[in-house]
């Protein structure tokens, strides 16, 4: 072989390595283009490409263009989708250990729960999601504040809610929150609200302040923002195993470094999010009604008693976590 053609072979050889793990990622999200964490994502694409010379970038489908979490959760199973941001509620009928999180209250307040998912619990938690039979890789955690009740007639109190049928998120775990704190909990995708709020379907529903504001609930209704603050559930980044298991390790590395200052950079974008979103819902003439929640704390007992029966010494590690 000449020098020329041993120079040619390894230039070829090296763009068939190259181009072999070169991919553009499918990333997806239910929130629309400028919600937190569907900017924090956009930039962790932004550092791969520039990390890997254009190798690995992303390709962003925001605002459930490929379909609800449900969904989107299953086409990242299969690889259909690379990189998914969701909330951590409908992965617990996938990843049951995960409902330890997903259980009422069972953070004091944001701080807590942000102490809790930087530390090694929260590394715990994604490796058991790695470690399960669900294919999917658990890279970050992500800030999905907290969620109080919003409906068409003012809650005060756990008795206000009887009859009231209130949409929470496809997981049993909520249904029976909501069913122990006084009404009638309807499992039911996050795109579907709007309309079910419009025809009566449903008397209300639960989220924080950004989410509340960008689905436009408030114009469909539900004007009283009660603050029971009953579920402090924390988003999540995954990667689909099939991707996963297909990357070099230097870039699975790559990828969980990038994930994780995406976890810290959504948090600063999440603060802002809820202060300006807080202010906008009330310029819409959304009235915020401040309780004390001890009552739906209690109410909620029971819920915490069934589910967290399994994780006793984990909340117990949970509840130390200052
Ligand atoms: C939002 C969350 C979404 C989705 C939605 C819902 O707060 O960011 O991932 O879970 O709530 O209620 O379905």
């Amino acid at each position: 072989m000449t020098f020329r053609t041993t120079f040619l072979a390894a230039v070829i050889g090296m763009a068939a390595a190259i181009s072999a793990h070169a991919q553009t990622m499918k990333a997806a999200d239910v929130h629309p283009p400028g919600y937190p964490t569907v900017v924090a994502v956009e930039n962790m694409g932004k550092k791969l490409e520039a990390a890997t010379n254009g190798r690995i970038k992303f390709q962003m489908f925001p605002n459930s263009v490929l379909g609800g979490e449900k969904e989107m959760i299953e086409q990242t199973q299969v690889g259909a989708i690379q990189v998914l941001r969701t909330s951590l509620g409908p992965i617990g009928p996938v990843v049951p250990e995960v409902n330890v999180f997903n259980m009422p209250f069972v953070f004091r307040d944001i701080p807590h729960m942000r102490a809790v998912i930087d530390g090694p619990i929260g590394q715990e938690l994604l490796d058991k999601i790695t470690a399960s039979p669900a294919k999917l890789v658990g890279l970050a955690w992500m800030d999905g504040g907290s969620r109080s009740l919003y409906t068409k007639k003012p809650v005060r109190k756990p008795e206000d809610l009887k009859g009231q049928k209130i949409r929470m998120m496809g997981n049993p775990v909520f249904v029976d929150t909501m069913n122990a704190m006084g009404g009638n909990g309807i499992a039911m995708g996050f795109g579907e609200v709007f309309s079910a709020l419009q025809t009566g379907v449903l008397d209300g529903a639960e989220n924080n302040p950004p989410s509340f504001y960008t689905t436009n609930h408030f114009k469909a209704g539900a004007k009283y923002y009660t603050q029971t603050n009953h579920l402090i559930i924390p988003e999540i980044l995954v990667m689909s195993k099939v991707t996963w298991d297909k990357l070099p390790a230097a870039d699975q590395a790559l990828v969980k470094k990038t994930a994780r200052e995406a976890q810290m950079e959504q948090r600063v974008l999440w603060d802002k999010a809820v202060a300006d979103y807080t202010v906008k819902l009330k310029a819409e003439g959304v009235e915020f009604i401040n309780i004390d929640n001890k009552p739906f704390f209690d109410a909620t007992a029971p819920v915490r008693a069934k589910y967290g029966a399994q994780y006793a010494d984990l909340m117990k590690r949970i509840e130390a976590v200052k």
